[in-house]
Parts: C-alpha cells; structure tokens; sequence
C-alpha cells in the first residue's frame, strides 16, 4: 500500500500489478513494432495519472497521452520524462508552455498555427496533426486542408510535425462499416502525403477496441485506454480479448454506525424507506460528496462479509444507509466495488445500474476518496 496519509477509512484501491499485466498482454498483442501510448487522461480515467503512468511505462509503454495541457505538465512535475502528447486543443498562446516542458500538442486549424507561431520564443514546438475521418470532433476535413497546415509548420523552422492521427467512432461495435470506413479514408489520406515524399515518423489511430480487434492494422503507435484499467471498451467487445484484462480498480468503505430499527421506521432524507420487519440497519461514510451519486439509491447493493446487502433510503452528501443481515461491528469493511469472498461488484454492474458505460465509473469517485496503490498479495 502506498503510504499516503488520510484520516477517513473510506478508499480506493488500485492495484497496480494487474495495470503492468494489461499493458504487458496488449503490447504482446501487438505486432513487435507497435509502441503503446498509455491514454492517462482525466487523472487516469480516474484511477490516479502519475502512479498509472509510472506503472504503465515500467511495463512497456512508451508514451503518455493526455486531453490537456495542465494533465500533461502534472506528470512532468512528478518527474516523468517519457514523450507526451496532448490530444486534445490547446490555447495557442500557451505553446512555449509545452516547449518548455517537452510536451507534444496536437494541431488541426490553421488559424491556430498560425496565432501559436507568434507565441514562440525559443525553441521548437513538437506536433502531431489531427485528421478527422469520421468523428467530427476535432481534425482537419480534407487532405487539402491537413496539407494546407502542415506545410504551414514544415515551413517554419519552430514547428516539428513529428506525428500524424486519427480517432474511431465504432471500433468497439459488432457492425465494422463505418470503422473501415474510416481506416481507409485515413489510409488512403496517408498515400496522398507519401506521393508528396511526406513520411510521418508517428501514426496511430487504434484505441482498445481497435488495437484488440485488429492488431495488424495498426500503425507505429497505438492509444490505448480502457482495457489498460482492466476494462473491456464495450459489452460487445466482451467476448472478443483474447487475453485477460484484470480489472484494477475497487472501492471500500466501513461500518460507522449500527443499530436495529423497528417494523414501520422509515431511514433517510424523505422517510420514504420503510422497514416492513425489525431490521438491522449499517451506516456508510460515502455519499454523492465521493461520486456515489443518488441514483445509487434505492436499488443496488454493496458487499458485507462477504454478502450482498442492499442500499436502503436515500444516498446522502456523505453517507448512506444498507440493510444488514445482522448485527455487524462498527469498522466492518464494506466493498462498494471488488471482492470479497466468493462475491465481486464490477465495475461493469455499477455502470448498468447507472445505464452508463464502465468508462465512467471509476471517473466518478471524486477525489474526495483517496487512491492507494497496492500490489498483488
Ligand atoms: N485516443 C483518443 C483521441 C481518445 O479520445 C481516447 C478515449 C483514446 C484514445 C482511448 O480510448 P480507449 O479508452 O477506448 O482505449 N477517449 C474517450 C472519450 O473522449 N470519451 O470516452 C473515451
């Protein structure tokens, strides 16, 4: 366990060594060349970027992606060194930031290469260009208009275009048409720059999903995300890893209060639970405050020595209550999600529960609740 101080005993735990095997499973997945960009955006998808970086970098990978700016400079003032790229859009006049600090941005507008070549002043700004091939989010429409752009930078001796990308809409989907789609309107873009003798040293284009499903169309990277948290990008996908994932992200609380309620007393705001027996009921110290959002109210359930125990009442800013079967001592642990004994939540179950997807669960646990860093036992 890491030996972060804090005084409440509800926490995360995110076990590392089962992270290190997922990045070591997908990279030999891969075909031998393909380097693996470990995405540790929003603070890891909520499992904590810096340890998640340094893991997953001791296990092989070999870049870091983030969405922003200030993601990227947390993980350079926790003295990681490796090669990060910004994915998303960052404000032009903040480019000598990311020279500074060695940080790659992503570029797709020409009114912004242009405002940031008035930003720089010193050094040289390392870029990947963002083509669009179906998501419509961010990148450039039309390889007139990428050309257009990086000309623009190869132009200019402060710009390095040193990489080249592109995002899936659907690479998780049983139907595969709009996928290949994209895959060869990228391809068919990237022929276009060789015809002109431009050659980008860094192409990727594959999230989980994709670099799960087709590991051989993949390019010199890959982005990969999810299924480095243990988590598979889709239902559908479930069936398609052909390696374990190990899911590396739990959640645990304990017992603050316990008491017998009588047949007819009601518990929590708006009294609208009441008991139809003399019931034993817990009290938990985690509420909508932690992320356990109030919808978790009502039907879902936690575990207890080792035994589902349902969420009754409704979920408080900090607490909630749970219908025991028995009396249970205070500072009796409670998993909200993982294992114990032969039981486990998922993260998948809570994420139905919510009618979400898994991505945003662990995202959800605000950092009111400290993350500890555990191995396996
Ligand atoms: N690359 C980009 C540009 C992304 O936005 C994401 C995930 C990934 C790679 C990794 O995908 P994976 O976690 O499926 O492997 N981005 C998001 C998003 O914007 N919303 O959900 C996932």
């Amino acid at each position: 366990m890491s030996k972060t101080h804090f005084y409440r005993d509800t926490w995360v735990e995110v076990n590392v060594d089962h992270i290190a095997s997922n990045v070591k499973a997908i990279i030999e997945h891969l075909p031998e060349n393909v380097e693996m960009m470990a995405v540790v955006k929003a603070n890891a998808y909520g499992h904590g970027a810096v340890d998640v970086a340094k893991t997953a970098l001791q296990a092989g990978a070999k870049i870091l992606a983030v969405a922003i700016l200030d993601e990227a400079l947390e993980l350079r003032a926790n003295n990681i060194r490796c090669p990060i790229l910004v994915l998303g859009w960052t404000r032009p006049k903040d480019v000598q930031v990311a020279i500074d600090h060695d940080i790659t941005l992503t570029y797709f507008q020409q009114s912004w290469i242009e405002e940031a070549a008035t930003h720089i002043t010193s050094g040289r700004l390392s870029l990947h260009l963002k083509v669009d091939t179906g998501m419509n989010r961010v990148g450039t429409k039309s390889f007139e208009e990428a050309l257009q752009i990086y000309e623009y930078t190869s132009n200019k001796s402060n710009f390095n275009t040193v990489g080249i990308f592109t995002h899936f809409a659907t690479a998780d989907e049983d139907d595969l048409t709009y996928f290949n789609l994209q895959y060869e309107s990228f391809t068919s873009l990237l022929h276009r720059f060789e015809k002109r003798g431009i050659i980008f040293k860094q192409i990727h284009t594959s999230n989980s999903a994709a670099s799960i499903r087709f590991p051989e169309q993949t390019f010199s990277q890959v982005r990969v995300g999810i299924a480095m948290y243990g988590l598979a990008p889709a239902k559908e996908m479930k069936q398609r890893i052909p390696f374990p994932l190990k899911e590396a992200f739990s959640l645990h609380s304990t017992i603050t209060h316990v008491k017998k309620i009588k047949a007819g007393e009601a518990v929590s705001y708006g009294a609208d639970y009441i008991a139809e027996n003399d019931e034993w009921i817990g009290t938990v110290p985690v509420g909508y405050a932690d992320g356990w959002i109030r919808r978790l109210g009502g039907k879902s359930e936690v575990l207890v020595q080792g035994k589902r125990v349902p969420i009754v009442g409704r979920v408080c800013m900090d607490q909630f209550m749970v219908k025991l079967t028995d009396e249970v001592n205070i500072g009796e642990k409670v998993t909200l999600i993982g294992e114990q004994g032969n039981e486990k939540i998922t993260i998948d179950e809570v994420a139905e529960r919510l009618e979400t997807i898994n991505y945003e669960v662990p995202l959800m646990i605000s950092n009111r609740v400290p993350r500890l860093y555990t191995h396996n036992s």
